[in-house]
């Protein structure tokens, strides 16, 4: 019942093993200077951002969670039998939350969970057939994009692509529009989109969520750096660098920054690159948007995806929204 397909370098079992690194030249060539918020996911930064979603400043993970609680028999009503399509499916703690309730509806299931971390899909993977007997899992190690070309028409009445915990976020918008354009391309006329996006809210609730007290998300941050050291014999010194993050109102962002505390030089000698700091600068190494639930609603609208539905908490802090092609 388990099938796991390596569209990626499976001995290193990340989206960044095929990479040469030419993104990082360029990132750290540029003024001011940016790193691709994908080396944030070796397996330690997994781990971390495991840990983040617990925290308990770092409300997204589980206000969508209960958004999902209170409404996962309705989106299953909605749809019907369904395949599900996983982009970035982690530990897929809440998509058991889905399945439960097409479980329930006493629908065979099947799901196709896509990640880039094979460990932690293969793992998961495992855990959930012992939960459920009916369920058939074909996973995808890959980039969304691989995995997006690869689906073939289900078997299945329909299919579910969820893309949730506000991933969309951390795309650039033009990054955003392109992903956008490849979802609709995956998909059949009547096939679903479920998308979970964070919310437009004050900064201080914001700015917590990603400073938190116990300074994970500063090392999920500076662990970037240890990444690349190892994955391109780098000599960044992650001590001599600070986490920051804040919220650009105006540009509706959180954004992370690593802050250079001296001036200083850093080698990747596999990039065979030197890249200088100047004492107080920063890279960015993150953005994560927080939208509004009426113009994503719009955005999709024009791109055919018509939203059936959309649910919220009652801060109305998170987003989740239904589509239909
Ligand atoms: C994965 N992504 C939605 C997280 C976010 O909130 O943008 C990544 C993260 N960065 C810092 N904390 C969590």
């Amino acid at each position: 019942r388990l099938q796991v397909e390596y569209l990626v370098n499976p001995n290193q079992s990340s989206e960044i093993a095929s990479a040469t690194g030419n993104d990082v030249i360029q990132g750290l060539n540029q003024t001011p200077k940016t790193i691709p918020a994908k080396y944030f996911y070796d397996d330690q930064g997994s781990l971390l951002f495991e840990q983040i979603c617990e925290l308990p400043e770092y409300y997204l993970t589980r206000t969508e969670t209960a958004i999902l609680q209170q409404y996962a028999h309705e989106i299953a009503n909605l749809t019907g039998h369904c395949e599900l399509v996983e982009l970035g499916s982690g530990s897929s703690t809440k998509t058991r939350i889905l399945l439960d309730a097409y479980n329930q509806l006493g629908y065979p299931l099947y799901y196709i969970p896509v990640d880039v971390s094979g460990g932690i899909l293969e793992s998961s993977a495992k855990d959930l057939l012992v939960k459920y007997p009916s369920l058939q899992v074909h996973g995808l190690v890959s980039t969304y994009e691989l995995a997006l070309q690869r689906l073939t028409p289900t078997q299945l009445p329909s299919r579910m692509i969820c893309f949730i915990g506000s991933t969309l976020g951390n795309l650039q918008p033009e990054e955003c529009d392109d992903f956008l354009s490849k979802i609709t391309a995956a998909m059949e006329p009547g096939e679903y989109f479920l998308l979970g996006i964070d919310l437009q809210k004050p900064k201080h609730i914001l700015e917590a969520a990603y400073n938190d007290s116990q300074g994970v998300t500063a090392a999920f941050n500076l662990n970037m750096l240890q990444h690349l050291n190892q994955r391109f014999q780098g000599n960044f010194d992650s001590n001599q660098f600070e986490h920051q993050a804040f919220y650009n109102e105006s540009q509706h962002q959180v954004e992370m920054h690593l802050r250079s505390l001296k001036a200083q030089t850093v080698q990747l000698q596999a990039l065979n690159l030197t890249i200088a700091f100047e004492d107080g600068e920063t890279i960015l190494t993150e953005i994560s948007r927080k939208f509004n639930l009426k113009t994503i609603q719009q955005e999709l609208q024009t791109r055919g995806l018509k939203p059936l539905k959309a649910w919220t908490d009652a801060n109305q802090w998170f987003g989740l929204l239904l589509c239909q092609l």
